[in-house]
């Protein structure tokens, strides 16, 4: 077998961002593509890292993305503030409508951000994880296709709708969650069919309604939720925070309207950013520190906090480059020499 390489992560960045642009994606937009899918490596999340890349070129090459589209901003001065991605990627607009969102919610306490008609591929913990830099916490969901039952049901109707949430820290990185509401993400189904290794129990199940570990039979029949109820409940809340209530559409309009599962979904998302110091003004208390006490309490039961393997990634990463098989270097290879041609090899 070729042996594995290491790589930098800011010579990834630049070979990412040149695929983008070499597929006609403009600069800015490619740069943003490219900062979220090399972060995902990065922290080792393989499920929204490089190998999203393919998925990325396809909705291109079937022309199901604007790779040209500039963001369009829309503030009436109120809490909701907009951003148009006009058929775009989801990340630049979400980056051009980063500043103003956190300076409203520093002069109103709360604001939200709709990001409308986007193409949406990527993990959420960048844009929570960004505003929790910023003092701010944030919360941040969108739909994606139908793959999922509902509890107690057999055919997939929720997305496998993430939910994110990021919290300032005093002097360390943020606390932040990110997950699927389905048991696990859509794409960690696909990287075991690619590697044809069995999904867990749980996971999945068949077109007929039976438990399956067949990745193949899942990515056929439906998906489950974490959780059971409680988490078919929480996709429905993303569904309706997010879709409904944005006028955009939920995840099987999404599929809908894409017609086939192999191409990346367009819908709107949502994200809702709190300043932490306004609500407990009145209270005296300091709300990061009250956390903080939480956080430690958590920590020494020898519990884990959500991130914190994450970050330990990424400080590998930053540290000693990023190892990538033969097999995706290759790929990065085809890509950056023929672009969305490469597709047809
Ligand atoms: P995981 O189950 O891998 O992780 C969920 C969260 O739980 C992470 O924040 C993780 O932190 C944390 N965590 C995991 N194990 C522990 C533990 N033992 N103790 C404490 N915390 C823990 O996520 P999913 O597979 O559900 O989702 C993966 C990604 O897929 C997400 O980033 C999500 O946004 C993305 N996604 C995107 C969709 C879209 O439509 N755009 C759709 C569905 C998913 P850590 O990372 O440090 O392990
Ligand atoms: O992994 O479930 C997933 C997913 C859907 C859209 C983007 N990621």
């Amino acid at each position: 077998m070729a042996p594995s390489q290491t790589i930098s992560v800011d010579t990834l960045m630049a070979r990412v961002q040149r695929i983008f642009e070499k597929a006609g994606v403009r600069p800015q937009s490619a740069a943003a593509v490219a900062h979220v899918i090399v972060a995902g490596e990065r922290d080792n999340c393989k499920s929204h890292g490089i190998y999203r890349i393919e998925g990325c070129l396809r909705v291109l090459a079937a022309g199901k993305v604007e790779p040209d589209a500039v963001p369009e901003l829309h503030d009436t001065g109120k809490a909701v503030i907009e951003v148009d991605a006009g058929g775009g990627f989801s990340n630049p607009a979400f980056y051009a409508a980063m500043d103003l969102l956190v300076a409203r919610t520093r002069e109103t306490g709360l604001a939200a951000l709709v990001i409308r008609d986007c193409l949406h591929f990527s993990a959420l913990w960048h844009d929570v994880e960004a505003l929790a830099e910023r003092g701010l916490a944030a919360l941040s969901m969108c739909p994606s296709y139908s793959f999922v039952a509902p509890a107690g049901g057999k055919t997939p109707l929720l997305g496998t709708n993430p939910f994110a949430f990021g919290w300032p820290r005093s002097g360390d990185k943020p606390y932040v969650f990110d997950f699927a509401t389905s048991v696990a993400a859509r794409g960690e189904i696909e990287l075991h069919r690619r590697a044809g290794t069995p999904i867990p129990e749980g996971w999945a199940i068949d077109r007929d309604g039976n438990p399956t570990t067949d990745p193949e039979a899942a990515l056929d029949g439906a998906m489950l939720t974490f959780g059971g109820h409680k988490g078919s409940a929480i996709s429905t809340m993303v569904e309706l925070l997010s879709g409904a209530m944005l006028g955009e559409y939920m995840s099987k309009e999404a599929l809908d309207f894409m017609g086939r599962t192999d191409l990346l979904p367009r819908h709107g998302a949502l994200v809702l950013a709190m300043d932490p110091q306004t609500f407990a003004a009145r209270s005296g208390r300091d709300p990061i520190a009250e956390g903080e006490k939480l956080f430690t309490a958590i920590v020494g039961q020898g519990a884990r906090l959500p991130s914190q393997r994450r970050f330990a990634a990424r400080a590998t990463a930053l540290s000693d480059g990023i190892v990538l098989s033969a097999a995706e270097m290759d790929q990065l290879d085809r890509f950056e020499a023929l672009g969305l041609a490469a597709l047809d090899t």
